[in-house]
């Protein structure tokens, strides 16, 4: 096989743009020794040798037989959508969106009432925020692996946290941060610190990348700003509790032990403007101790923010010099870090470097004795810094002691193996860590492995999400598509499979066994306290100007073929969808009232509206469902 691996640069565009993002980094890498691209030559002879290599089946896989199912779920975070995307794997093929913090008109998220109520709604019952930017998502634990209970999502523009039920794939639960801005990094313990029989995740941690006044005065003295990370309670997704840092968060990881949470800093120099942000040669990876945070809150050892009854730590450096009473650790890592992960044999967090062609390899166990007094410096956590490449962003596992972190400027993939990284650190330079570089297309942001953030990860497949996907698809205008790229990693040399448009823009995304969830296929009737369990219970019931309408569906029926309100009555529609048969939704639209919302099997939603115009309106089904749902419809006249 041919491959020119500067090929991506021969369309004058994509030149153009090489040549600003390098330009543009060489800015932030001033003073930083930038490592020479060395990939050229090596990547297409690399690329070569792996097509012909034996044992390279899973190209196949790629290509799924019609009516042939994947073999893992993706989880991905829609970007500004606002959404959560599941995908199926290898094949790549969207399956489903999940809207958390953006209406959907498909299934009526943000029309009905039940949605408003997830989403969060302004006195005057209009949602509070209709746009949204999810980047991160992760699922929850039980003994180091997915337990398919819960998926969270993050919306950085309003701070809030979503909760998707991974039984029914819906957002159940929005919680918006107090006194932050910008939160961004997401990830669940994946145990609790203290209780051995509490296997599974109970907290979510947030950071936080914007710092602010606090409270927020709309001083310009950026000095006194300060970032928030946050603990969330799993179960009731209320704030447990927030430590007042200094610096900022990005990325969050957690341990497998439960002792320990961390977010990357790229802004310790606490700059409002970037020129100041990268002042600084080195900022920090900050370790949580999360049991001491929790002891001090239990103690009453916290103050609150404004209105916020959220107590908040104080976890700043100047507070917490003495390790063995220490809330939090600013281990040092070079010049604005981005993204940290938790290796699955538990032992190492590695942060890329960005703006440094490195990534920084800490041994936890390090951290912790440090925490108990017994490490003298903590900079000794960590047991690696070495280059890998330009712009290295994020990180996944193959579960047999090898990273594969993406470097944007190199618009690269490189795989390097943790205990060589370790050992070359130690003074062996015979250590060759780098074991394999791959081209992808083009500037990839996150990369993920199959099961690569568990105790179970599989080594099998690797995506890797490009933020410009420039040539690869069929022009559609300004506007491009991301290029999702899936590699195979079962080999000693990275193989890629295949490109997936998708609409932008996904940043972390999720790759896990479908063994581990069991969606349910219909819903539970007594679920819905407001539903209309027979269809003899239909009608209209009025109390002064408020009317509610309690309506049934069974293909291709809807139970009321008509019903009258009177004009300006304040009416609550209820529809509850009978159909117990697996795939059998159906739609309500209301023509003239912005009315349309989907009731899937034995799903009760409802909507309330002003009936302000009287005429007839003839509602009707939109979701397809029977031979005769072009006659399933039900007739609303507003008198006038
Ligand atoms: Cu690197 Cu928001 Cu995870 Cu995007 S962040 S790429
Ligand atoms: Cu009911 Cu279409
Ligand atoms: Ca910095």
């Amino acid at each position: 096989m041919k491959q020119d691996p500067t090929s991506h640069l021969t369309l004058e565009g994509g030149l153009g743009r090489r040549r600003f993002l390098n330009t543009a980094a060489v800015v932030g890498l001033a003073g930083v020794a930038a490592c020479t691209d060395k990939s050229g030559a090596t990547a297409a002879t690399a690329a070569s040798a792996a097509s012909q290599a034996p044992g390279h089946s899973a190209a196949n896989a790629v290509h799924l037989k019609p009516g042939e199912l994947d073999t893992y779920y993706g989880l991905w975070s829609g970007g500004h959508t606002g959404d959560m995307r599941v995908l199926g794997l290898p094949s790549g093929r969207e399956i489903h969106r999940i809207p958390c913090f953006v209406p959907d008109a498909l299934v009526g998220w943000g029309v009905t009432n039940e949605s408003k109520k997830v989403m969060g709604t302004k006195p005057n019952g209009d949602l509070r925020y209709t746009v949204g930017d999810s980047h991160h998502t992760h699922a929850s634990y039980k003994d180091g692996n997915y337990d398919g209970r819960y998926a969270w999502i993050n919306d950085k523009i309003n701070s809030r946290i979503a909760r998707i039920r991974l039984d029914y794939f819906v957002c159940d639960k929005i919680t918006e941060l107090p006194n932050v801005q910008g939160f961004h990094g997401i990830f669940p313990d994946k145990r609790d610190p203290v209780d051995p029989k509490i296997n599974y995740t109970t907290r979510v941690f947030c950071g936080a990348e914007f710092a602010i006044p606090l409270p927020n005065t709309g001083t310009e003295d950026a000095t006194t700003y300060r970032s928030l990370f946050t603990c969330v309670d799993a179960e009731t997704m209320e704030v447990r509790w927030q430590v007042m840092i200094d610096g900022n968060c990005d990325l969050t990881a957690t341990s497998y032990d439960g002792k320990l949470a961390a977010t990357n800093q790229y802004n310790t120099e606490r700059g409002a403007r970037y020129e100041d942000m990268m002042s600084a040669e080195r900022d920090a990876c900050l370790f949580f101790n999360v049991a001491r945070i929790e002891e001090a809150v239990k103690a009453g050892k916290f103050k609150t923010i404004g209105n916020s009854k959220v107590p908040v730590v104080d976890g700043t450096l100047e507070s917490n010099k003495d390790p063995k009473t220490a809330l939090t650790a600013y281990v040092s890592v070079p010049k604005n870090p981005h993204g940290v992960n938790a290796s699955p044999d538990q032992k190492y967090f590695i942060c890329a470097g960005k703006l440094s062609p490195t990534v920084t390899v800490i041994e936890l166990s390090r951290v912790l004795d440090w925490f108990d007094g017994k490490l003298a410096k903590l900079d000794e956590s960590i047991v690696a810094e070495v280059e890998v490449g330009l712009g290295p962003l994020h990180t996944a596992f193959d579960g047999r002691g090898n990273a594969y972190t993406t470097l944007f400027l190199d618009s690269q993939v490189v795989k390097w193996n943790i205990e060589a990284a370790i050992k070359f650190q130690k003074g062996d330079k015979a250590a060759k860590y780098v074991v394999d570089r791959l081209d992808v297309q083009y500037q990839p942001g996150h990369v993920n492995a199959s099961q690569s953030e568990t105790i179970a990860a599989d080594g099998k497949f690797l995506a890797v999400g490009c933020k410009f996907s420039k040539d690869r698809f069929l022009p559609v205008g300004p506007l491009h598509p991301e290029n999702e790229q899936l590699i195979d990693i079962s080999g000693e040399k990275m193989v890629l499979l295949a490109d997936h448009p998708v609409r932008g823009e996904p940043h972390d995304f999720i790759i896990f066994k479908r063994e581990l969830l069991s969606p349910k296929p219909v819903y539970a009737l007594d679920d819905f306290p407001l539903a209309v369990k027979d269809p003899k219970e239909s009608g209209v019931v009025r109390n002064g100007r408020k009317v509610t309408v309690k309506i049934t569906s069974q293909a291709p029926a809807f139970s009321l073929r008509e019903f009258k309100v009177k004009k300006g009555d304040e009416v609550t529609l209820i529809l509850t969808n009978l159909d117990k048969v697996e795939d059998l939704t159906h739609g309500f639209a209301i023509p003239k009232y912005n009315v349309n919302f989907i009731v899937n099997p034995q799903e009760t939603a409802s909507v309330t509206f002003i009936a302000d115009t009287p005429g007839v309106f003839w509602a009707y089904c939109t979701h397809f469902c029977h031979a005769l749902h072009l006659e399933m419809r039900s007739r609303m006249i507003v008198e006038a």
